[in-house]
Order: C-alpha cells, then sequence, then structure tokens
C-alpha cells in the first residue's frame, strides 16, 4: 500500500486530478457544501481495504495512548472571567477522551503516510481557497488520534483554526455524533443567544452523516461543535486529525501542546 490509490477512493474523489472536469466539478461541489452547512463530508473516501489497516495500526496503539480527562471553556481563546454564571463565556463541557499524537505513531504508517501525500493537501487548499497551504511541522500535534470509547465525550467548542481535516476511521455502536451549529459565530457576531439555546437544547444541532471512511473538512472556528458522549460500544470511535496552516513551519502554542502532552484533570477556562 504506497500509491495514493491505495489509500482513497480516486475514482469517486479524483484528488490526484482537480484541473481535469471531474477534479473541478469536485471542487465546487465541495466548496457548496462548505459555504451552506460548514462541511464538507466525502463518504467513502478512503478505500475499505485502507480503512481496515489504518483502523487496525491505531487499536495497536491504544494501549499507549494518552487519556485527557478536563472541563473545558468552549471559547478557549478568550479571557473568560466576569460574566454571570449562566452566560455561555462561562460554561464548561467535558473533554474525556483517549488521544495519540505523532510523536506516537510510525513515521512509516499509515496515518502519517497519509498526511504526507502533497495531493491531500493540495485539495484542502482548495477547497478553502487559500493562495498556500502547508501541512503543520508541529512534531506532536500536526497528526492526532482522538480515540474515545463507552463515557467519553468532547465537549461542546470551536476550534482555533478553520480548516480542520478530520478522517473516521471507526465509528462507535452508539453515541459519538459529531453535532455542530453551522456558523453560528463570527469575529463580530457571537450570537450568544443561539449558543445558550444549543447548550440548553431548545435549538438542535445538525448531525454529520460520517461512517467509518468518511473526509470531513470543517470551519470549526465559526461552528460550536462537539462529539456527543459514547454509548455502549464494543469497539471505540476513532478519528484521525491532520492540522495545516497558510505559513511553512507551523507549531501549536506551547499550551495547547501541554494540554495533549502532559493532561492534567485542570480545567481550562481560557487564555
Ligand atoms: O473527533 C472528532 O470528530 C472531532 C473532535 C474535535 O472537534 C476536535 O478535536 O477539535
Ligand atoms: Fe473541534
Amino acid at each position: 500500500m504506497d500509491a495514493l490509490a491505495d489509500f482513497i477512493d480516486l475514482e469517486r474523489y479524483p484528488i490526484d486530478d482537480l484541473e481535469s472536469c471531474a477534479g473541478r466539478t469536485l471542487i465546487e461541489s465541495c466548496q457548496g457544501m462548505m459555504g451552506e452547512r460548514a462541511i464538507c463530508a466525502l463518504k467513502g473516501f478512503l478505500r475499505p481495504v485502507l480503512l481496515q489497516a489504518i483502523s487496525d495500526e491505531v487499536t495497536h496503539l491504544e494501549s499507549t495512548m494518552r487519556r485527557v480527562d478536563f472541563p473545558a471553556t468552549p471559547y478557549g481563546w478568550l479571557k473568560n472571567a466576569g460574566f454571570s454564571t449562566s452566560h455561555p463565556r462561562s460554561r464548561v463541557f467535558d473533554r474525556r477522551c483517549g488521544v495519540l499524537t505523532r510523536d506516537q505513531l510510525d513515521p512509516e504508517g499509515l496515518c502519517v503516510r497519509l498526511f504526507q501525500f502533497p495531493e491531500l493537501t493540495e485539495f484542502v487548499r482548495q477547497l478553502l481557497g487559500y493562495e498556500q497551504l502547508f501541512n503543520s511541522a508541529c512534531p506532536n500535534i500536526s497528526v492526532r488520534l482522538n480515540i474515545m470509547e463507552p463515557g467519553d465525550e468532547f465537549g461542546w467548542h470551536y476550534d482555533t483554526n478553520d480548516g480542520a481535516v478530520s478522517l473516521v476511521l471507526q465509528s462507535a455502536e452508539e453515541g459519538g455524533d459529531f453535532e455542530y451549529a453551522p456558523l453560528i459565530r463570527s469575529e463580530e457576531e457571537e450570537n450568544y443567544d443561539r449558543v445558550g439555546a444549543i447548550f440548553s437544547g431548545e435549538e438542535t444541532p445538525d448531525l454529520a452523516d460520517a461512517p467509518a471512511g468518511t473526509f470531513i473538512l470543517f470551519m470549526g472556528r465559526r461552528s460550536l461543535h462537539r462529539v456527543a458522549p459514547i454509548g455502549r460500544s464494543r469497539r471505540s470511535r476513532q478519528t484521525l486529525l491532520f492540522s495545516y496552516d497558510r505559513q511553512p513551519g507551523m507549531f501549536f502554542p506551547e499550551k495547547i501542546r501541554k494540554r495533549m502532552l502532559e493532561p492534567s484533570g485542570e480545567p481550562f477556562l481560557g487564555q
């Protein structure tokens, strides 16, 4: 399994030939999905044989994963002191999951090799419409796995960058849905009323239709999202997350790195 075609269904998703008619159509339909619902979910992106091999690679590493378990503000990039207790800026939600980072993965293994295909980076660049896009150079968080077991959840939050790529390697038998409120915030308008309605359940979020093998590009800086609690399940929920940046040589801030690499139960209340 060496070629891009061994990893990705190029007949359905011709990311190796984006200048072709089929390639242009793919980019346009993905951009349409992003514009409307802040998510581009491509089912059957990973080939079934590869999917089995990559989730086996991850399952073998599960005994070495770190466990993360702390309450966190959805507004991690802001200072959140001084709001009333019921305000969205005062709320915290549990982040409880297993994490594997690039330093724990085989550099020749399938997870890292998939990240390194330039065709995949170019596909993401075109979807985002950026002039340039580079794989994050972070030796740890550029490639990350979320591994969730019964009782785990990844509470409501925003990402600190737009354009996170995730690949669903394995889904849980019960729970673990990816729920989101598309484009609910912007840099000018936080929309706290609607955010509060999502938190209380008055407003129902969207659910991603993303079985194992799905590629997801998501506007997580503007879209509130969570992974709902995992219910009864013999297998873990596994997602593979790739980080990119518009500048070469991107490293994550030390605070974020520390949270992933040296987990503690200390609440994360923001900057
Ligand atoms: O595991 C997932 O599907 C996404 C988790 C997430 O939102 C994140 O890591 O920021
Ligand atoms: Fe996220």
